[in-house]
């Protein structure tokens, strides 16, 4: 079997990693950053794909030598480049990486300045504070860094994305469904519950024959290590880091295992606990009375004898469904196949990786009815923001591109920055022009809760403000969100009848679960947007339709679920005091 897209991503992030600690070009370095995020947002599997003669350097950002690279390391495993700066760079040092909030720049830094190469010569420097006056640091700084090697020491802390635990789920379920003997084989704990970040993998199998499942699980080709071997239960390492754990049950026990195995912990011990009330036992084999099994062949018949509907897995937090479950009052979460059209997207004229009919062309193969292009502003130089007149540009092209289609359209955007003041990246003579407009935060993180908030929510009051993007703007496992009071932006938003996202982008998804429940009962409607910077990244709706029924939304709570028409409707604001938009005395 060939070598995973993520794992040969991985080999070129560590490359791209080390090269930056020891303080190579930065071009260099980007180049192969920029190749790990190709490979990993394939839909094929790149290994694959070279073996029947495909030209890798027809990708965006891969040349000759890249595509060279790409194919030894899928070939052959290893790739010379690493080897040899494995060699310059210890080990100890690049293990600093796993810090969240340490990136290679810092790395350096620490290495440059105070001579560490290992966790253990940081910890010696930490403790001298001299960590603090470092550049690039600063008293937050040093003390993220005594945390994040504090809780390293606990067991069970390392995570991975939800994209890159679905990535590997959806490799290794088809290889296992293959075996001989195989009947039924699911993936549940945190996987199955739509978390966004993964511990391990725990797949439940039913077969006749346990003993070649196990055969064939301790033998998958991607397989690091195997920690240990049973009868009934196996837990192996895969290359990509991620820890999986198969158990074998009896298949009249399915049920009441994937119940079990899907948890939450906590969810698992409220339904217990209702079993207790009616003198009944839960546990992994089944519902019992005394001694004899009452059921457990189905998950629906386990909640049945509880006196419960079946609770979709997103739900099972003990966050209060339970409770619905008894009374009938579950929630009909959204689908995917609900969503009509995407509000937030990139092209070529910022920072995303396809042209403006590439990306139309793409939201219309998923069925979408409208696509919004929002590039960002001019305030946003990394990114290359356009001004006003690159926007009226960009706005002419649209209108040429959707005079070709019917039954779609794309939307004219923008991704406004929100300035420290809390005042648009762009005047209101352009913005007017747009069709929506989306409004985010990209600099001055570091403001004190209070002006942050008030910086947002005078954002808010410009009427042409329509969808506040990445709210929090933390990135999981790298940056936490900017201290934001959420509630009072909520309400502001509810107010005047602004919108909130949650961004698909699986580093992002941003509002979290359990803020998108809040903004619901607050009465906000929220957004799902893919923040797409490629074609491929379309597809990361799923992620955020995942965390938004999570976030026990239905199909009403959530703006792009309508037409454009309706849509269009929902974003005229309603006036507001300082409102350009003065609805006229009747
Ligand atoms: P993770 O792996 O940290 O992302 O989260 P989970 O939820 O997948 O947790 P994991 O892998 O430790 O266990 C899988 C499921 O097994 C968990 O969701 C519920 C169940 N489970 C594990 N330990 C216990 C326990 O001590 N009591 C109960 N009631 N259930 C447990
Ligand atoms: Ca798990
Ligand atoms: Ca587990
Ligand atoms: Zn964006």
């Amino acid at each position: 079997m060939a070598l995973s897209n993520s794992s040969i991503a991985a080999v070129f992030d560590k490359v791209a990693d080390l090269l930056d600690i020891e303080g190579a070009n930065q071009f260099r370095v980007r180049a192969y950053r920029t190749a790990a995020r190709t490979i990993a947002i394939q839909p094929e599997s790149v290994a694959e794909s070279i073996l029947h003669g495909r030209d890798l350097s027809e990708l965006p950002g891969i040349g000759k030598d890249l595509a060279g690279k790409i194919e030894e390391v899928a070939t052959t495993g290893r790739l010379n480049v690493l080897e040899d700066v494995e060699k310059r760079v210890p080990e100890g040092l690049s293990a600093l990486l796993e810090i969240p909030g340490m990136g290679p720049k810092r790395v350096r830094v620490l290495k440059e300045r105070c001579a560490v190469s290992s966790m253990e010569s940081l910890e010696r420097v930490l403790k001298t504070g001299q960590i603090r006056e470092l550049p690039g640091f600063g008293p937050k700084t040093e003390a993220a860094i005594r945390d994040g090697i504090e809780r390293r020491k606990l067991p069970g802390q390392s995570r991975v994305t939800r994209a890159l635990g679905d990535e590997v789920t959806r490799a290794l379920l088809p290889y296992l469904k293959s075996v001989d003997g195989v009947l039924q084989v699911v993936a549940a704990g945190s996987y199955r519950r739509g978390l966004e970040t993964i511990g391990d993998i725990d797949i439940l199998a039913t077969c006749t024959d346990a003993v070649a499942m196990m055969d064939a699980f301790v033998k998958y080709p991607e397989v690091l290590r195997v920690l240990s071997r049973g009868i009934t239960r196996s837990t192996i390492v895969l290359t990509s880091g991620i820890q999986v754990d198969l158990r074998v049950v009896p298949a009249e026990s399915y049920g009441a295992a994937l119940v079990y195995f899907t948890g939450s912990k906590a969810h698992n011990i409220a339904i217990r606990a209702i079993g207790v009330k009616k003198g009944l036992k839960v546990n992994e084999y089944g519902v019992f009375k005394g001694r004899r099994r009452l059921c457990g062949k189905t998950e629906e018949e386990v909640y049945a004898r509880l006196g419960l509907a079946w609770i979709e897995p997103e739900l099972r937090e003990n966050r209060g469904e339970v409770e619905a479950a008894r009374d009938g009052k579950l929630p009909e979460l959204l689908r995917l196949d609900q969503i009509r059209g995407d509000l937030h997207a990139h092209t070529v004229a910022t920072d995303g990786r396809r042209t403006l009919e590439e990306m139309a062309e793409a939201a219309r193969a998923k069925g979408y009815e409208y696509l919004s292009i929002s590039d960002h502003t001019k305030r946003l130089t990394v990114a290359r923001g356009q001004d006003e007149k690159r926007l009226r540009e960009q706005i002419r092209a649209i209108d040429r591109l959707n005079a070709r289609f019917s039954g779609f359209q794309i939307l004219k955007s923008a991704e406004v920055d929100i300035l420290e003041d809390g005042s648009l990246d762009l005047p209101d003579s352009i913005l007017k022009e747009l069709d929506i407009r989306v409004c985010s935060i990209h600099y001055k993180f570091n403001l004190p809760i209070q002006q942050q908030t008030e910086r947002v929510i005078r954002a808010m009051d410009n009427p042409y403000f329509n969808i506040l993007a990445h709210p929090t703007g933390r990135l999981i496992g790298r940056r936490e969100g900017y201290a934001l009071d959420l509630d009072r932006v909520i309400a502001a938003a509810a107010e005047r009848g602004v919108f909130l996202e949650l961004n698909s982008q699986p580093d992002r998804l941003d509002l979290t679960d359990i803020y998108c429940r809040k903004a619901r009962d607050m009465g906000a409607k929220i957004v799902i947007s893919t923040d797409a910077h490629s074609d491929l990244e379309l597809d990361f709706m799923r992620f955020g339709v995942g965390q938004a029924r999570r976030g026990w939304l239905r199909t009403e709570d959530v703006v792009n679920t309508r037409s454009w028409s309706r849509v269009r409707t929902l974003f005229r604001r309603a006036p507001s005091s300082g409102s350009l938009q003065r609805k006229k005395p009747q």
